[in-house]
């Protein structure tokens, strides 16, 4: 979902959490959007998504970010969830292994059900429990350049580089954007030919009366 409108916002970007159950998506998102969190594990918080409108090289966008209610802990996540998203935040817990592992996976089910063009940035969640720590940053850094990602540590409960990612993955998606709404331009333009008369058919329901509605009853 890459819409521009005139108002409140320039652009309107859908941004989805995706990761094993308990890696800290859904207080990432309570952090970026809210500047809350919860300690408790709870896996349903109630919401579909969340948004937050910041600025992002002059432009005012509004990042929509979607969570799970708990459907990937049977990987139960449905193709509704991926339409229209142009941007991933793919987290594992820097504390769990079975976590980092699945990263694999999860960009397999990224790769089947959303767009190709996605922005999927990855997070090594939890930073702030070095002392559990057993997945190490530069398995992170090497995972994510293998595949093209791009790659953080995050601590949604100090608050650390949470705000960081998601401008990241925000500007990326700026920049594909922009760079196709300029190839658009560029086409239109060059294919600004002299007109050659063809005629175009408007509708013209001339005096009849117009039905409202349709159908039985
Ligand atoms: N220490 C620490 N705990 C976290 C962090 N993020 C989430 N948690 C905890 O991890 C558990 C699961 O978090 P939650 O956001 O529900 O994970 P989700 O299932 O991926 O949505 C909860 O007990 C959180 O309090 C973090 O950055 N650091
Ligand atoms: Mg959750």
């Amino acid at each position: 979902m890459a819409y521009k409108v005139d108002h409140e916002y320039d652009y309107l970007f859908k941004i989805v959490l995706i990761g094993d159950s308990g890696v800290g998506k859904s207080n990432i998102l309570s952090r970026f959007t809210r500047n809350e969190f919860l300690l408790e594990s709870k896996s349903t918080i109630g919401v579909e998504f969340a948004t937050r409108t910041l600025q992002v090289e002059g432009k005012t966008v509004k990042a929509q970010i979607w969570d799970t209610a708990g459907q990937e802990r049977y990987r139960a996540i449905t193709s509704a969830y991926y339409r229209g998203a142009v941007g991933a935040l793919l987290v594992y817990d820097i504390t769990k292994g079975q976590t980092f592992e699945n990263v694999l996976r999860w960009l397999r089910e990224l790769r089947d059900h959303a767009d190709s063009n996605i922005v999927i940035m990855l997070a090594g969640n939890k930073s702030d429990l070095n002392h559990l720590r057993v997945v190490q940053e530069s398995d992170g850094q090497r995972l994510a350049e293998q595949e093209g990602l791009s790659f953080l540590e995050t601590s949604a409960l100090e608050a650390h580089n949470v705000e960081k990612a998601f401008q990241m993955i925000l500007l990326d998606i700026y920049h594909i954007v922009s760079k196709k709404a300029l190839a658009a331009q560029e086409a239109a333009k060059a294919s600004a030919v002299p007109s050659q008369g063809t005629t175009i058919n408007v509708v013209d329901y001339g005096n009849k009366p117009q039905r409202k509605g349709c159908c039985s009853n």
